[in-house]
């Protein structure tokens, strides 16, 4: 039997984290194929599909990788976008990590062995996915192009987020040139696909996008929901409130901090509950109430990275 190598993304996935999988696992079984090894790669996920993801694969026939909750001894992994435990699949400690090929600050896995990997400060994962094709001279199918091109898409919000790179530019106009989609237009229908706000489910509002972080030594939950009708998602502020004082109760954080994100007017509103000391600190605001922060867009480099400076 063929060597199996599962290729997986971080819990609670977003469509880069996804789509990242699924464009390195078809890469990976060409090269495996070109080289003559006998190993299957297996895009695999931890959590649902993001509307946008769910719509995307639909558009282009591909299947949606398989939904698993754990690893273990004997399984080797590669993880995409992200390189720390506390994001990872349950029993990666026990597994064989094999490669890592993210865009986020280095974690804390560690191997005993030595092991692939490719991270670079760019975009999105499946911007360093695209560069890796490239490098290796591996052509890239229209519909696994579609695949990356929404991850760049996405996790950049349509390049508008301050973690964009000339970089991941250059890897939009090749996809582009591939797909025959232009990227506003796309990003737009995808970024529609997470549907009315008035509709969304509150959980899902909240929890779709979040992450828990270390802020001086005590657990927050960093979330952030985008939108391109802010309007309508502010509607649902006292619900999203009510939710995050209910995470807290269940998970002890010291505070929850959600961004609402309004892609075209480049601003979130930050919403706090919990302990307001650290994030007023930090932002220099008074977050008793909606906070709208001017050109915040990035979870990662404007908000989580000063926090974690404490
Ligand atoms: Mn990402």
């Amino acid at each position: 039997m063929a060597d199996k190598v599962l290729i997986v993304g971080h819990k609670n996935p977003d469509n880069d984290a996804i789509s990242a999988a699924i464009a390195l696992a078809y890469f990976e079984n060409e090269l495996a194929r070109q080289e003559g090894r006998e190993v299957e790669y297996e895009a695999v996920r931890l959590g649902p599909l993001p509307p946008e993801t769910d719509w995307n694969l639909e558009e282009n026939g591909i299947t949606e990788p398989r939904l698993i909750e754990s690893v273990g001894a004997g399984d080797k992994v590669i993880i995409v976008d992200h390189s720390e435990y506390g994001q990872a699949v349950d029993g990666l400690k026990d597994a064989e990590l094999v490669g890592i090929v993210d865009h986020h600050r280095l974690g804390d896995v560690t191997t005993a062995a030595p092991l692939y990997v490719t991270m670079r400060p760019w975009g999105s994962s499946a911007t360093v996915v695209t560069s890796i094709f490239r490098q290796y001279g591996i052509e890239i199918p229209v519909d696994i192009a579609h695949v990356l091109l929404s991850a760049i898409l996405t996790d950049t919000v349509i390049q508008k987020s301050p973690t964009a790179t000339p970089h991941d530019a250059m890897q939009i106009a090749y996809l582009e040139d591939i797909t025959g989609k232009e990227r506003v237009s796309f990003g737009q229908e995808l970024f529609r696909c997470r549907g009315r706000e008035d509709e969304i489910d509150i959980k899902r509002f909240v929890e779709a996008d979040s992450k828990e972080f270390t802020v001086a030594g005590k657990t927050v939950l960093i979330a952030q929901h985008e939108t391109v009708d802010f309007p309508a998602a502010m509607e649902r502020e006292q619900e999203a409130r009510e939710r995050m004082r209910s995470l807290i109760d269940q998970h002890g954080y010291d505070f929850v901090l959600l961004m609402v994100t309004d892609i075209l007017e480049e601003g979130s509103n930050f919403l706090v509950e919990g302990n307001h000391e650290v994030p007023d600190k930090v932002f220099g605001i008074d977050s008793s109430e909606a906070v709208w922060m001017p050109g915040v867009l990035s979870r990662k480099k404007q908000v989580a990275a000063p926090l974690l400076e404490v």
